[in-house]
């Protein structure tokens, strides 16, 4: 699965490496574009993720913006300061960011044309803003070379979109829990009266049983860290140390706590409310559960908001009196996900597309209903020429015979003649 801290990631690396080995000799001329290598770092999930990664990339193999990368720090990166050195890298790299650059915008193009096209199929209007949002991360106004502006905007474009990420996701699961509830509603429908309430006490009873489990400790307090320690690891709790147990769950070793690496943290206490085996347990839940135990925690501990949590912060925050004393955690099922109005919005907004799909259904049997006329029409068109056309074949073979006999018939009494003036 995708990360949006990969981004970040990237550009923290960019930013905060010590200066990597970079072998520039000046006598030697710069390599071919076509000899770069491809690009080699991980896919952020974004649907310009491919060209934002080959511009990286490529970018990191000029000297002069590497250098710069290093002096620049992550704010400046996001406030598109670094972009303005895109004037002084190499020629080669320029070259090769032009070529990006096209193919990018003929991808774009390409893709809106096919989803023109699907629209137009389904009779749906096409939304112009959307088509529109595609293209930001890069100036269309001008398709042929890449420029200052373009890397801008994609900086600017990617920060922003990974920063929504999580909140995107958190409306997919409001909107799948309504579906759920949409559902559960619409089966209750069709059932009797006796059905229904044995149906509504079952419901009931799961809820109550998904709601019984022990307390759930308060995500990245020393209570919750404690427990990983000690069951996960096997490590005695006496002997807590929060630089081990950093290093520990730094799986990849890079120094920071990233998303992944957090959430793994969690799994104990989620287990103490989900069970996959159980019918009340949704694991659609657990992750949402996940995912916002990781947000918390982020916002806590991660200073410098650029999504990854250093060994500095960590240690800072384990010094805070929220992580000796925190406060209780309130797990889901303790707050509505939705309220009614939503609920209601979102049903007509279900009952609006199946009312479109049904007038589109009934346009395409009606069509289909035309064509299947028009079909038999020139069959029998086609059959009506068919026949006149034997016919004239029949009038024609009989005219070829009939002539051919008169012409045998007067052959044979030249011969005649021939052979009586012999
Ligand atoms: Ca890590
Ligand atoms: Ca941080």
């Amino acid at each position: 699965m995708w990360r949006p801290s990969h981004f970040f990631f990237i550009l923290c690396l960019w930013a905060c490496l010590d200066a990597l080995p970079v072998a520039v000799d000046k006598t030697k001329v710069s390599p071919p574009v076509a000899e770069l290598e491809p690009p080699k770092s991980v896919d952020t999930g974004l649907h310009y993720d491919r060209y934002l990664r080959e511009v990286i990339d490529f970018l990191e193999k000029d000297p002069h913006f590497r250098e710069k990368l290093h002096n620049t720090d992550m704010e400046d990166i996001k406030l598109g300061k670094l972009a303005t050195e895109l004037d002084f890298v190499s020629h080669h790299v320029r070259t090769k960011l032009d070529e990006l650059k096209r193919q990018e915008v003929n991808r774009l193009r390409t893709l809106i044309k096919v989803k023109q096209d699907m629209n137009g199929e389904k009779g749906m209007t096409v939304d112009h803003q959307a088509l529109l949002k595609q293209f930001e991360h890069l100036n269309h106004m001008n398709p042929h070379t890449f420029e200052v502006e373009d890397l801008d905007r994609l900086i600017k474009s990617a920060t922003n979109d990974l920063e929504n990420f999580d909140k995107e996701r958190h409306e997919d699961f409001k909107r799948y829990e309504m579906a759920k509830e949409h559902d559960r509603r619409k089966h209750l429908k069709t059932l009797d009266e006796d059905a229904r309430k044995k149906e509504e006490e079952h419901f009931e009873e799961i809820k109550k049983k998904h709601a019984d489990h022990p307390k759930i400790n308060h995500p990245g307090s020393q209570d919750q860290l404690k427990e990983v320690w000690e069951e996960a690891d096997g490590l005695d709790p006496n002997d807590f140390d929060p630089k081990t147990f950093f290093n520990l769950h730094d799986t990849n070793g890079d120094g920071y706590f990233d998303e992944q690496e957090l959430e793994a943290l969690f799994t104990k206490e989620l287990e103490k409310v989900y069970d996959p085996t159980h019918e009340e347990d949704d694991m659609m839940e657990m992750e949402e559960e996940r995912l916002r135990m990781r947000e918390h925690v982020m916002n806590e501990v991660d200073t410098n908001r650029d999504r990854l949590v250093s060994l500095d912060e960590f240690i800072m925050a384990t010094n805070r009196k929220e992580f000796l004393e925190p406060d209780g955690w309130e797990t889901l099922e303790q707050n509505p996900i939705y309220t009614e109005e939503e609920l209601r919005e979102f049903e007509e907004h279900l009952a609006r597309e199946e009312q479109d799909l049904n007038l589109r259904t009934n346009d395409l049997m009606k069509q289909r209903e035309e064509l299947e006329r028009q079909q038999e029409q020139l069959n029998a068109q086609k059959m009506e020429l068919q026949r006149a056309h034997s016919v004239c074949l029949f009038v024609r073979d009989f005219r070829t015979n009939e002539h051919n006999s008169t012409h045998k018939e007067t052959q044979k009494k030249h011969t005649e003649v021939k052979i009586l003036n012999v």
